[in-house]
């Protein structure tokens, strides 16, 4: 099936720092030798988009700029190069637009790491946008079983709390705390949790977030705006009242990193996987130092946790709830995200 392609397209464009975005027809790019175009049908919008917008990461980032990271399409062009995708394969484009693949950390699976490393929506335009152009090597293989609005948030949420999950180190039984449940991450978090036999404790907050949280397995909720105290809540919620083996931190806010080195049970592991603007991380070091406490930090994930992590979608075990919309509506996306008003992901339809 051939695919005409247009010169022009809709996209998303940042022109200036804190917004708004920009919806207006843009040209389309061509593939380099080792790049494949994708038309992108669906684009997850994950709060890393919001603060591209508001350029509040010591990160250098291009301006103007097309953002979105969690595009899935068909692949509608390659590079001489390419030999392992062809035209018409279900694709993603995820947060590592690029490697060089031949560092130190690209050789031992931690892309991520690279110095040379290009990131969509970021460094290079991304996925709000009809076309978008990605390093072949690096796109997410998509099976046609998969339906394409579904797997967009997978793409980066579902990578990174798989990711995050894996490197905790927990094991099937015992507990973990998800902090933001409620977000994009968070809410997929409860999924990957509960599908690799992990105990959730869900922290957030409002009615139609722990609801949704319960609804995805977590086996309690505690609502950080009601808690008086949000450690000894914590704790609580565990079984011997010691606190969670792992925490997963998604979210956007410095208050529960501090929070979490607290009720984080000794010999637990902290994961550090949200951005808050200019955050500190502080423990106290007596208790971290005799609870032989671990804390580190995780980051989206590489190739093949992004197979295993698309796998555990196409197996049935994850099913996070997700809504869709034009993407000439993304603004309104954002305003309800500053807000923290969305339960679970939004996903734009490029088409609309
Ligand atoms: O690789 C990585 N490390 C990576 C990958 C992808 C995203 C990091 N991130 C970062 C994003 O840049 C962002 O900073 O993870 C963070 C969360 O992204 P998201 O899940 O896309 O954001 P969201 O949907 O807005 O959810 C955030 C949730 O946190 C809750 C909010 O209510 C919201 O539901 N939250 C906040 I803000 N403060 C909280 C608190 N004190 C809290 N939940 C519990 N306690
Ligand atoms: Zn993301
Ligand atoms: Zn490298």
């Amino acid at each position: 099936m051939s695919h005409q392609i247009p010169e022009k397209q809709w996209a998303q464009v940042i022109e200036k720092t804190g917004g708004p975005v920009d919806y207006k027809q843009i040209p389309v790019q061509k593939p380099g030798p080792d790049e494949v175009l994708v038309n992108i049908k669906y684009s997850g919008v994950c709060h890393t988009d919001l603060h591209a917008v508001n350029g509040d990461w010591p990160l250098e980032r291009k301006l103007p700029l097309v953002g979105g990271h969690e595009g899935a399409g068909v692949i509608v062009a390659k590079g001489e190069l390419v030999q392992d995708v062809e035209i018409g394969d279900h694709a993603g484009i995820k947060w590592l637009n690029g490697s060089c693949l031949a560092c130190d950390f690209c050789q031992t699976g931690d892309e991520p790491l690279c110095g040379k490393a290009t990131l969509s929506g970021y460094a290079v335009d991304g996925t709000f946008q009809q076309y978008a152009i990605a390093k072949a090597a690096h796109v997410a293989r998509i099976p046609k079983d998969v339906p394409l609005d579904a797997i967009a948030p997978i793409l980066c949420a579902g990578i990174t709390v798989y990711k995050g999950l894996k490197e905790s180190n927990a094991r099937p039984g015992q507990t973990v705390a998800i902090v933001g449940a409620g977000g994009g991450l968070g809410s997929i978090a409860c999924q990957y949790a509960k599908a690799m036999g992990l105990q959730v404790i869900g922290i957030d907050t409002g009615d139609e977030k722990a609801a949704m949280v319960k609804k995805l397995g977590a086996e309690s909720f505690i609502d950080f705006a009601k808690s008086s105290n949000v450690v000894k809540d914590v704790q609580a919620a565990t079984e011997d009242g010691l606190g969670p083996h792992a925490v997963l931190l998604v979210a956007v806010n410095e208050k529960p990193f501090q929070q979490a080195t607290e009720y984080l049970r000794p010999r637990g592991t902290l994961i550090a996987i949200g951005l808050p603007a200019g955050a500190y991380l502080r423990a106290p070091v007596f208790e971290t130092v005799a609870g032989m406490k671990t804390i580190k930090g995780s980051y989206v994930g590489n190739r093949k946790d992004t197979s295993e992590a698309i796998d555990f979608y196409r197996r049935g075990l994850i099913n996070a709830p997700f809504k869709v919309v034009g993407m000439s509506e993304l603004n309104k996306v954002y305003e309800m995200m500053h807000e923290g008003k969305i339960a679970g992901r939004y996903v734009v339809d490029t088409s609309k």
